[in-house]
């Protein structure tokens, strides 16, 4: 007879929506039965027959949305105390009570073989699944959406072809269909010439630097696997596997490595590979990350945990004090609004004068640092906020600990605007010594003086490099072989939930640097290179601060790449890390001259704008003092 050997599509579909509920019987040359279809074939089937022409066949994101991570990290689900990854899902109105006993067998096959755990909403969540039954179509969404109840929806058929509702939920965990990933061209042959016209692009596969396939093998045997005529044109295989007489696709239930897969995403049970030990994903979106340089015996202190030793002097006339967290300082129109550190309200400390009554023209507040040992050229940094039409001044002295002498080694004078500047000075101790921060009120109450970020670091100031991308590149370059480009912005970026609001160095007015992710075409990598540094004998730290914040960030990496291709991956950190600048400290050793590189890696969707801001590199450890 004419009718070929099986169009999924049109006959297919037909016979399973005539014999539903009974396998159906053998065609001519046609030896697919119900019982044979795939998890995959009736859920393609479904969506088909409903029309809808969905990412890949069932996700529930547009091609340019989902873009080309198996895993995207700011989609994962959080995990609970007891170390499970928790989903939560609500069984909406329209399922039978079978139904619900299929749903409840996934949720405890996740259960049993991974550290997913299904638990029903009982309240209104920013995350959940919603299970919707439908007369049309099997899909997902990819990934936590964070978008309150996510739909996941499913037919009779598809509850009834049981791997289906696990291929389903897998989406929903994170991951796409497993022969996208990107080595797959080594596992089965796509045959091209029997792919309906159109449909292409459903078989294409995850492009590197992604961590797709977790270090694990290809697996056929995949619940997430296409069937071998999915979206065939004429019957014939579209997926041949290139391993004789493998069965390709799942029907039951997920496979053993699909559990491992999760498990492994998750970080339950095995380690995600690739990625450098410390540097691995900071689910703590909250968290702040309190300087390295907060010690109790340095100079250097961020103030995000206190005082780090200062003291108030005692022969002054008042104290400083440190802000409340989400506050600015008391009055308006003067002091920061925010912390340095971290750039934002809601996070991190800094150090204060409240120039506000009782306090009186001339009145002195001194913060003493603690004694340092520290001996020879070294560079103290810190920022300073002075802001404020009747802002006095502020100095810095040098103390020898032991007589007592002081010595004025920098000082401003008067308002210098409504940002933080950075301060450097050269110190050259030979014996025992203080710092004091001595802050002057000035004619009114217009006149808090804040300072943040004090750091001390071996070495003259001008052996460290900065980049504060405030006027230029400072001679940092784009990759031109790769898709995009980083750009100096000021300001937020044009996406809301997403990057950076303000620049890092001044918290206002700069500029910091960017990988803008909206409308990018599944192009996925910025790289930005530094000028080439000298080889030193004794290292490099590193200093940069990042932004990642926004529920698709993907990854930021630093490479020392030299003149002859030497390529080594320094420092690597995926996924969103908080609405928040915070700071990397990375000690490389290259061998020979090199330059950093920067690379952005967007993550599966536009809300992945990562920024950039600060940064520095100087020979030595990356010790303060
Ligand atoms: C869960 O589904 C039920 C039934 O459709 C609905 O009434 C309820 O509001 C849903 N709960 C949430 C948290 O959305
Ligand atoms: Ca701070
Ligand atoms: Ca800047
Ligand atoms: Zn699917």
């Amino acid at each position: 007879m004419a009718v070929l050997k099986l169009v999924v599509c049109a006959c297919l579909l037909g016979l399973l929506h005539q014999v539903r509920g009974t396998p159906f019987g053998r065609d001519g040359n046609n030896d697919i039965s119900w019982e044979d279809l795939t998890a995959f074939d009736v859920i393609l089937a479904e969506n088909e027959a409903a029309g809808l022409d969905l990412f890949e066949g069932d996700i529930l994101d547009s091609a340019d949305q989902v873009r080309n991570a198996i895993q995207c990290t700011g989609r994962m689900w959080p995990k609970g105390p007891d170390g499970l990854v928790k989903i939560p899902y609500n069984i909406t109105e329209g399922f039978t009570d079978e139904d619900v006993v299929a749903l409840q067998r996934a949720f405890h096959e996740y259960a049993h073989k991974t550290c997913v755990d299904f638990f029903p909403v009982t309240t209104q969540l920013d995350a959940f699944v919603s299970l919707e039954k439908s007369d049309s179509g099997c899909n997902s969404k990819f990934g936590n959406m964070k978008d309150g109840g996510q739909k996941l929806a499913l037919t009779d058929s598809c509850i009834r072809r049981y791997g289906s509702v696990v291929h389903e939920l897998m989406h929903a965990v994170g991951f796409k269909h497993e022969q996208a990933r990107p080595d797959r061209d080594s596992y089965v042959t796509i045959v091209w010439g029997n792919i309906r016209d159109g449909k292409e692009n459903n078989f294409n596969k995850e492009s590197e630097p992604v961590v797709s396939t977790l270090d694990l093998p290809y697996d056929f045997g995949s619940v997430m696997h296409y069937s071998r005529t999915a979206f065939t044109s004429n019957g014939q295989d579209t997926i041949v596997p290139k391993v004789p007489n493998v069965q390709i696709g799942q029907r039951d239930q997920m496979s053993d490595l699909d559990a491992l897969k999760i498990n492994t995403l998750y970080g339950c049970g095995r380690t995600v590979t690739g990625v450098p030990t410390g540097t691995g994903v900071d689910m703590s979106a909250n968290f702040v990350q309190a300087s390295r340089a907060d010690s109790d015996r340095t100079i250097s202190c961020a103030f995000e945990s206190g005082w780090c030793g200062y003291t108030q002097d005692t022969a002054d006339d008042f104290d400083w004090v440190l802000n409340e967290l989400g506050e600015a300082t008391p009055s308006g129109n003067t002091g920061p609004d925010h912390d340095h550190s971290t750039g934002e309200k809601a996070h991190g400390h800094f150090a204060f004068i409240e120039a506000s009554s009782p306090r009186q023209n001339g009145d002195f507040a001194g913060l003493l640092s603690p004694v340092s040992t520290a001996r020879g050229p070294h560079c103290l940094k810190f920022y300073y906020h002075m802001f404020g039409a009747e802002t006095g001044s502020l100095d810095l002295l040098y103390i020898d600990a032991r007589s007592g002498g002081k010595n004025r080694i920098w000082w401003k004078i008067g308002e210098q605007g409504d940002f933080w500047l950075e301060a450097r000075v050269d110190i050259d101790a030979q014996a025992d010594f203080q710092v004091m921060f001595e802050a002057m009120r000035g004619h009114g109450y217009h006149g808090d003086i804040g300072i943040d970020d004090i750091e001390m670091v071996a070495g003259t100031c001008d052996s460290i490099h900065h980049c504060d991308f405030d006027a230029d590149f400072c001679g940092f370059q784009q990759l031109a072989t790769d898709q995009l480009d980083w750009v100096r912005n000021t300001g937020h970026t044009p996406s809301a939930t997403t990057g950076p609001d303000r620049d890092h160095t001044t918290g206002s007015s700069g500029h910091y640097v960017y990988v803008e992710a909206s409308s990018q075409d599944r192009s996925d990598l910025g790289t930005l290179i530094s000028p080439e540094i000298p080889a030193s004998t004794s290292g490099y730290c590193v200093t940069f601060w990042y932004h990642m914040y926004g529920r698709d960030t993907g990854f930021l990496r630093m490479r020392t790449v030299d003149r002859h291709g030497h390529d080594q991956l320094e420092y690597e950190l995926i996924g969103e890390q908080g609405d928040l600048w915070k700071r990397a400290d990375v000690f490389i050793n290259p061998a020979t001259d090199f330059r950093l590189h920067f690379q952005d890696y967007i993550g599966c969707y536009a809300y992945s704008d990562i920024g950039l801001d600060d940064i520095e590199w100087r020979a030595g450890r990356c010790d303060t003092v």
